[in-house]
Parts: structure tokens; sequence; C-alpha cells
């Protein structure tokens, strides 16, 4: 049976003249208007409704199985989950979306516009909260048992705009007037305590025990969101927690006058999901942040343990087979501690006992290398807010030190210094990233090369002490989303060709290879890409009034702003180009538009700069008629996953460019090499691995790896020689001090030429430009052959089957969970 049959049968027939009929019903009578006044919103919110009646019926379906089966299910910890939209997702993913489209067309809706009218959930910053995300799509469609947790946050990543080339933040409202996506479950609801004291006393067996007496309880209200499948069998849920105070209203303060006072613990406690953190790869550190973590972990495990006890009772032998917890990251690595309370606090059980269910539970994943990333918490702080845990965390740590490091290196204090949970100095902190190995029975990187680094550079002792915890998963990205959802005419012309089980089956895609040379198939194959850069040639000129042209290479650069990701060296050869069309107007050049998406985080000075500068830029490029448009640079607002979704279909070259050893995996490169874009890359994260795959003819890659970078480093790099020893780096860094670029203010862009030579260029642009400037002119040879360049293109969409979230989890389910997959009737 197909999969598209199967589907059929799983969510039952239904016509566009039915689903029309249930759109209608649920204008009328949910949303209490009509087809002729309906607003686009209710249009949508309709759709939504007629949607979710299949969407609930197979949730309910998919939760009594699961319960019972009594099966063993995943509980993925994520302070991030980067949904983005869901109406289109799901409507793909239970096979309704054609249905939909002729029921919508027959209400003379298109339906590309009505799903424009949802918000972006926006509840992550980049990589690591669109991975969950990814993730939790190929659970579901893979028939396992599995639980997304994470925070319901009222405010989602901010929204981005610019003013004068600036970043301006924004609010991100994405719920304000609801969301048909998420159920509220108040049946669920947890308390959870925090700040207050330990009391030590005597229970009546004569052991002494431990009782925390609790400063605050904060309420945590569950919200649903179901996770649908392809081909919509198994629904899964996310469930995210929001903040509320336990007493909703202080009468006796009120009524004595302080109405202010009587809202003060009800504001506190509605703070913690109030707004997610925007920052990426840096540590917040913040009080507030520490109480976000431990609030949906707590919740979370209280929600598990209940679920857990409704078949197993007091017997918690079978905990561990049944729950398996993945930490995404340190951040909740709270868990644990939490964890190893729950079992000897409260039921009572035996250190020993617990810690082996507790070591059997959580892994951890490690994302980035960056030491500005790893969480550290003042132990000052952990007493105010977490007193208890951090006793328990001392007692795992003198454990482990005297038993376990001990055993290994007999006397080595410095060793142990180095492994301590604790890092004793001016200030004594709590590494959350030794908490997480210590207490994970897995710990994986996400890239062949940063597993690697993980254990080489990042917890050698801990790799020397427990070499079997250290594995790899490849990071991967949905198809369902990236391929078929996002680009409708490329998928179409795939299953015309090789059939329409890739979906499921990546690999299949694999048959496009003898494709590849032919002429009729390239031709197909380029103009839909055309066609996706015509429409984003539109997206373009409304979010910033720039005309470009759609035969022009698409140069593309989409992911969040930092140094390591080198944006300040696409700006240097934007420059260095520019710099080469004023010196000679005829220059043989194929026409080239720049297109970045990027936010900064509010505090990065830096990463605010440079946007900055590449506005400033743009404004000039795009204005010179001496260059004869041959080349545009465009910085679109407020990137996000809906952004993503008009760019990456439309990009022919993807720019990978991180500092080699510095970007973990990356996924935006799978995303934009799986719709044909050629990557331009350093050899760094799963860019290696793409290279391998898809053929390195296929790519261009340029620059330093990971042991050059380090030799370098190590001899002492001097960023003074290249500028020195280059003219023309020399004249471009020289431009960031005039007012070329921002008349009438010279300095304005100083503060990048600065850290390429004052900053000593930590991130080695300098280093790497003239390879990079080398790689780009490859890449116009390439494209020049066109022939050539379609079989790139082609090739690259079908050799990238290994970068396919559901081998991913596939991967976590044999290295790490264990998990069976459970049929849904
Ligand atoms: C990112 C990595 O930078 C990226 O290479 C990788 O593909 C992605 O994780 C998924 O594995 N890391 C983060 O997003 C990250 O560390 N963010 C945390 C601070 C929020």
């Amino acid at each position: 049976m197909t999969k598209a049959k199967e589907t059929e049968m799983a969510i039952g027939k239904i016509t566009p003249k039915q689903f029309k009929e249930s759109i209608i019903k649920h204008l009328n009578s949910t949303f209490g208007t009509d087809i002729n006044k309906a607003s686009k919103k209710a249009w949508w919110n309709a759709t939504s409704a007629a949607l979710n009646e299949f969407v609930y019926d197979r949730l309910s379906q998919t939760q009594k199985t699961h319960f019972e089966k009594d099966t063993r299910a995943v509980h993925y910890f994520s302070l991030e989950f980067l949904m983005g939209r869901l109406t289109g997702n799901n409507l793909h993913n239970l096979g309704l979306f054609e249905t939909a489209k002729k029921a919508l067309t027959e209400l003379d809706i298109d339906i590309n516009t009505l799903v424009d009218e949802e918000e972006d959930m926006a509840l992550g910053n980049g990589g690591l909260g669109r991975l969950a995300a990814c993730f939790i799509d190929s659970l579901a469609t893979m028939e396992l048992p599995a639980i997304g947790y994470g925070i319901h946050y009222e405010h989602g990543l901010f929204r981005q705009e610019f003013k004068d080339g600036h970043q301006i933040e924004r609010p991100d409202s994405w719920r304000e007037y609801g969301n048909p996506f998420e159920i509220r479950r108040p049946e669920s609801i947890q308390d959870i305590p925090v700040y207050g004291y330990v009391e030590t006393k005597f229970n009546d067996a004569g052991k002494v025990v431990k009782e925390w007496h609790p400063g605050r309880i904060i309420k945590g209200v569950p919200w649903d969101v179901p996770v649908v499948g392809y081909s919509g069998k198994t629904v899964n849920v996310l469930r995210l927690w929001e903040s509320r105070a336990t007493n909703f209203f202080n009468w006796d303060v009120f009524n004595s006058g302080g109405y202010h006072d009587a809202h003060k613990e009800n504001v506190e406690s509605e703070t913690i999901s109030k707004v997610l953190y925007p920052n990426d790869e840096t540590d917040a550190g913040k009080e507030l942040r520490l109480i976000q973590q431990y609030f949906f972990c707590a919740c979370s495990l209280k929600d598990i343990i209940r679920r857990y006890k409704r078949a197993h009772a007091d017997d918690w032998s079978n905990f561990s087979a049944q729950v398996a917890v993945q930490l995404n990251d340190t951040h909740p690595a709270i868990a644990i501690p939490e964890l190893m309370r729950i079992l000897v606090d409260r039921a009572d059980m035996d250190w020993d006992q617990a810690w082996k269910i507790c070591r059997e539970t959580f892994s951890y994943t490690n994302h980035t290398l960056l030491p500005e990333a790893l969480e550290k918490w003042s132990v000052r702080l952990f007493e105010k807010v977490l007193p208890r845990h951090l006793e328990i965390i001392y007692e795992i740590n003198r454990r482990f030190l005297e038993s376990e490091v001990d055993a290994k290196w007999p006397g080595d204090n410095a060793i142990k210094s180095k492994l301590s949970i604790i890092e004793e100095g001016h200030e004594r902190m709590v590494r959350m990233g030794n908490l997480s190995v210590i207490g994970s029975n897995k710990v994986n990187g996400v890239a062949e090369v940063h597993s690697a680094l993980v254990k080489s550079d990042l917890f050698p002792e801990f790799n020397a002490l427990w070499t079997d915890k250290f594995t790899n998963v490849t990071n991967g990205v949905t198809p369902r989303r990236w391929l078929k959802a996002c680009n409708p005419a490329l998928s179409k012309l795939i299953d015309k060709t090789v059939g329409d089980q890739w979906p499921t089956n990546q690999e299949i895609l694999r048959d496009l290879d003898k494709k590849a040379d032919d002429a009729k198939f390239q031709k197909a194959y380029m103009d839909i890409k055309h066609e996706n850069k015509v429409a984003l040639t539109k997206v373009i000129k409304e979010l910033t009034d720039v005309d470009v042209d759609p035969s022009a290479i698409f140069d593309i650069q989409i992911k969040r702003l930092h140094e390591y990701k080198r944006q300040h060296l696409n700006l240097l050869h934007i420059m260095a180009l520019y710099r080469r069309l004023l010196q000679n107007p005829t220059m043989d050049m194929v026409p080239r538009v720049f297109i970045f998406g990027a936010k900064a985080a509010p505090g990065y000075k830096l990463a605010k700069d440079i946007i900055y500068a590449i506005n400033k830029v743009a404004d000039k490029v795009n204005n010179d008629e001496r260059i004869g448009g041959k080349l545009k640079v465009v910085f679109l607002p407020n990137y996000r996953v809906s952004l993503a979704e008009k760019m990456i279909p439309a990009a022919d070259v993807s720019e990978q460019i991180s500092t080699a050893g510095k970007e973990a995996s990356g996924t935006g490169n799978m995303k934009l090499a799986l719709n044909g874009a050629i990557t331009i890359g350093t050899l760094d994260g799963a860019n290696i691995e793409i290279a391998e795959e898809v053929g390195e003819e296929n790519v261009v890659i340029f620059g330093l790896t990971v042991d050059e970078v380090k030799a370098l480093k190590k001899q002492g790099y001097n960023p003074w020689d290249y500028y020195y020893g280059n003219e023309e780096i020399k004249a471009v860094l020289d431009w960031f001090d005039t007012d070329y670029f921002t008349p009438g203010k010279p300095g304005e862009l100083s503060s990048i030429k600065n850290s390429f030579l004052d900053g000593g260029d930590p991130y080695l642009c300098l280093a790497d430009f003239e390879s990079y400037s080398e790689g780009q002119k490859e890449i116009e040879a390439k494209y020049k052959d066109k022939k050539g360049w379609a079989r790139s293109a082609i090739l690259n969409t079908a050799y990238m089957g290994k970068f396919n979230s559901d081998r991913s989890i596939q991967d976590y389910v044999d290295r790490i969970w264990k998990l069976k997959s459970c049929t849904v009737k």
C-alpha cells in the first residue's frame, strides 16, 4: 500500500466538498461569523478547526494506545522548540493539503495567503530549537512514543525591525489573539516549589532526613501542542508549561489597600514563562533563567512520574526501563538532582539505587563548544533558589570524586578539580556541563567532527573514565517541512520522477542521480529554481524595497548573527567585489545577489554593528549605477522559520563559512543543499559529512581546517600580517573608517575593522579571506557552466538522505534510547 493510501485510510476519506462544509460550519458555530463577513484570521481559524478534527481524533487514539501498551517513551527536555507555523505542516502530514487547497479555492481563498495569517511559534533561538522541532516531527512520523517538554513562553524570540539599518527588537506576541494548535490541560497542573531553606531532622526510624521548606510555590499549567506524524497515524504531544501564581490574588493585602503588593506575587510567578531568553550560544546567567530551567524540568518530571504511577503504582523498579529523558544541552540538567530529590527525599529510596535510576534515565546532547555557552551557576544563587538541590549536587559530586575519580587517578587533585561539578575560585560555581556528563548514561555531539572534539577537547578526562558514554548523532532535518511543504513544485517533480514515498524514506531521492545529466530533467529542475527565485524576488521587494534580478546568482547566508559564523567575512568579500567593480566596471562577472537573514542577541554589540554595516553597504551598493546592477545586497528583516521556508527553495549558493571547529553541526546547511543550493563552506560541523555525501565536486570547500586553526592559534596569529600583506584586505578594512557607506558619519563602522585588527580577529576571518575569495571565484566559474551547475544542484538533492531527521532519530533509538515503535490503530 502506498503511503498516500495509508494516510487516506488513517484519517478516513474526506472530499474537498466535505472539508469546505467543515470550514463553513466552524466559521459559523465556532467563530460566530459567516462567509460574507469573515476576516482573514477567521478563515484561518476555521480552517485550522476543520483540520483539528482529525488531529484530536488521532491524538486520543495515540494516547490510548500508548497507555494500554504501557510503552517505553522518550521525553525530550528542551528550553526551546522553534516550531514555526503549523497549519501547512499539519495539513501536509495528514495528507489533507490538496483537499484543503481545493476546498478553499471553491471558497475563493488562496491557501498560501491563508497560511500567512499564522504567526510563527518562535519558542526558540536558532539551531538547537529548530532541531528539537524537527526531532518531534520525526518521532511522531516514525510512530515512536515521545513527548516534548518545554516552556509555554508568552513571548517567543523578538521580532526584528530595521531602523536606519539598525536592529530594533520588538516583542513577539504570537498568541495574542489565540492559537488554534494548543490545548490547555488544567487537569494536569503541577505545583513547583522554589526558594526557602532546608531542615535536617530525624524521621520516625531515627534516620537523618532533609526537609525543604520552600519560600514560594509556582503553579505550572500545561499546554499541549499536537505533533502530527506524516501519514497522521501517530499524533504525539509537545507539552509546554505556563507559570501562574498559586494565590491568584491576595485579598487580605488587597483589602488593606496594597493593590500592588497583592499583584506582586502574581507578576513574579508569571514572569517565569513570560519571555524566551534571546541568547544563542551565550549564557544568560540570570536568576530568572535558572528558575525557568527548574520550573519546566520539575513540572515535566512530576508529569512523567504521575503517568508512570498510573501503571506501576509505587514500584520504581521499572522506571528507567519505561522512561528515557534526553537533555537538549545543559539547560535542563537540573532535572538530574530534581529526580534524585524525588527519589531520595520523597520516595525514601536509598541513594545508590536512586543514582542508578537517574543515570539510566538521562542522556545529554551537547550543541556547542563555545566556552561562553557552557552554563555555570554561582553556588550563592543555587543556595538561594534551590537550596536542597545544591546539597544533592554536593553529594553527587563527593561520591563521584571519592569513588570513581579517585579509583582511576588516585590522589590526583588536579584532575579532581577539573572534573568536579563545583568550580573553586573567587566565586564558587556549579558546572552544569560536568553535572550533565556525570548524571547521564550517554553523551552525544551533533556531527562527527563535533563529537570528536567533545571527546578530545571538551571532556577528555570524562572520556578516559567512560569511553562508552560518548557517542555521535549527526543532526538532520525533516524533509516534510524542508522539501515537501516549502518547495511544492520541486516535490511534485520528484514525485513524478522517483515516486511519492521519499518523505518517509529520503534515500529514495538517490535515484534522482540517474537524471542528473538528463537535459530535460535539468531544465525542469532549474525552471523550478527560477520560479522560486522569482517568488523570493517579490518577498525581497516587499520587505526591503530593493529590486533584484532573478537571473542573478542568489547567494544566501541565513543563521543567527555571530562572529564565529562569520557574516563579516561574507561582508569583507562583498566589499572587495564592489571595489573590484569600481576599479573595473566592465569586469566579467555573473550578477550576484547576496541575501542575509539573521537576528543578533540584543546585548551583542558587535553582532548588531555587523548588521548595521551590512545594511549600510547594501544601501550604497544597491544604488550605485556605476556597477550596472551586477551586485546587490539585501538583508531581510525578521528572519524566522516561515521566512526560511521562502528563502531556502530560491537559493543557488549556501554560505556555511564558520571558523573550523566552531559550528557544532549546522542544519541550515542541510536544508539548503536538499533544495539544490551549492554549499560554499569550511570543513566544519556537518559540512564535512555533506561534502562526503554529495561529493567534493558538488560543493566548494575553502579555508583552514580544524587542525590548521589550532596550529595557527598555537603558533600565534597576527591579523596585522594579513592587513599589511594583502592590499585588498587593507583597502577594504580602511574603508570601514571612512564615511563612504555612512555619509557624514565617519567611524560608524570602525568597530568592525577594530575587531579584525586590535581585537585580534578571534575567528580568523583575515586568515581565511583569500581562500574564501578563491572559493567564490570557483562558484562563479561553476555557475557559468549551466549544465554542470544543474547537475551539481540535482545531486545535492539526491544525496542528502543521510541528513534526514528520521535517520538522526533512528541513531538515537539505536545508540541511546532503545525505543520501540508502536502502531496506533
Ligand atoms: C547549535 C549549533 O550552533 C549548531 O551548529 C547545531 O546545528 C545546532 O545547535 C543543533 O545541534 N547550538 C545552539 O543553537 C546553541 O548552543 N544554543 C544555545 C544557547 C541556546
